[in-house]
């Protein structure tokens, strides 16, 4: 069954597309099967990640992109990583309606991603339904994420180029960027330029990039003002986009290791605990050694020398 969806799939089939992602959200056991075919045919599209405090704009920029992009006779898979929790979904609506523009053209994909219930991750559920936009022919692909958990620094991790996007006047979220989003921008967006206060967040993320050091060769992330409402500022970020891949070029094979090495841990890591969960310890046996560690009767290195003793025993009696 699933062969024949990806070979549906691989040939740009949109029906096929939606119910192959669909397999991954559910996380289906048919779902490993189709990555492993789909996987020798992707790694042709670009991964684009947006990534900014809730309601900085990014869904209206995305939305701008795709525009430009299309011009351009890109086709275009957008993926909106949503942070509402399963009760609302007010988001999701909100999404759908920005993006009507683009409904009924067939090299727009729009797909919505909730944010909680993936057992094995967002950031993997996120890049393995990016694999499938990719394995299905679209040229780019746009993934928004609320930049605020390390779940969707993950997410950021996995595209091509990370976009940061800061509003005028969030002078504590722009404090709040050093943690871990400051590490994975490439290029800063400064949007809802035409607000008071635009210049003065320009210079202080200026300032912190000041305290960066960097080397002749190093990409220096620009910084860049949009309105996306409008659309001014767009087409230079678009621009901006193509250069940066452009230079990275060169660094293509490191990055698509360090992704690949972050993928491969990942995935053994969660493996094997799942393995230890279900074939190692007794029902009702992890939570045990959970209130042991509570109350401290047994601290957490013996329990896990413990649990991993015995996994080894048992494949090796
Ligand atoms: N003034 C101004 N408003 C903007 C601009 N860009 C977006 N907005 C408005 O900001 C609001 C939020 O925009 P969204 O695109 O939904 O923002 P978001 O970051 O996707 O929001 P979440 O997905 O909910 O986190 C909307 O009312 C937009 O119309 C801009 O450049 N200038
Ligand atoms: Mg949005």
């Amino acid at each position: 069954m699933s062969d024949s969806l990806s070979h549906r799939l691989l040939r740009g089939d949109v029906r096929a597309l939606a119910r192959a992602i669909s397999l991954i959200e559910d996380e289906a056991p048919e779902g490993a099967a189709l990555i492993r075919t789909v996987f020798p045919h992707t790694g042709r599209a670009y991964l684009v990640g947006v990534t900014g405090p809730p309601g900085a704009g990014k869904s209206t920029l995305v939305d701008r992109l795709t525009e430009v992009m299309r011009g351009q006779g890109q086709t275009v898979g957008i993926i909106a990583v949503d942070p509402t929790s399963p009760f609302t979904g007010g988001a999701i609506l909100g999404d759908r309606v920005r993006m009507q523009q683009h409904a009924g053209d067939a090299g727009v994909y729009i797909r919505s991603m909730a944010t909680r219930g993936h057992l094995g991750g967002l950031a993997r559920a996120t890049s393995e339904v990016a694999l499938l936009l990719d394995g299905s022919g679209r040229d780019v692909v746009l993934i928004e994420t609320v930049g605020v958990g390390q779940d969707e620094v993950d997410v950021v991790r996995t595209a091509d180029v990370s976009i940061v996007i800061v509003v005028p006047g969030a002078g504590d979220d722009v404090q709040a960027l050093k943690a871990g989003i400051m590490e994975i921008a490439d290029i800063y967006v400064v949007n809802k330029a035409d607000r008071e206060g635009a210049e003065r967040t320009v210079a202080t993320l200026e300032t912190m990039l000041g305290l960066q050091r960097f080397e002749p060769d190093d990409w220096r992330p620009p910084i860049l003002r949009t309105e996306a409402v409008t659309g001014r500022g767009v087409p230079e970020l678009v621009q901006t986009i193509e250069r940066f891949r452009a230079q990275m070029t060169a660094q293509k094979p490191a990055r698509a290791r360090a992704r690949a090495a972050f993928r491969l841990r990942d995935m053994l890591g969660e493996r094997l605990r799942r393995h230890i969960e279900q074939q190692v310890l007794q029902p009702g046996e992890l939570e045990e050694y959970v209130t042991r560690i509570a109350e401290r009767k047994q601290d957490p290195y013996s329990a896990v020398d413990e649990i991993v003793k015995r996994a080894v025993r048992q494949n090796h009696p």
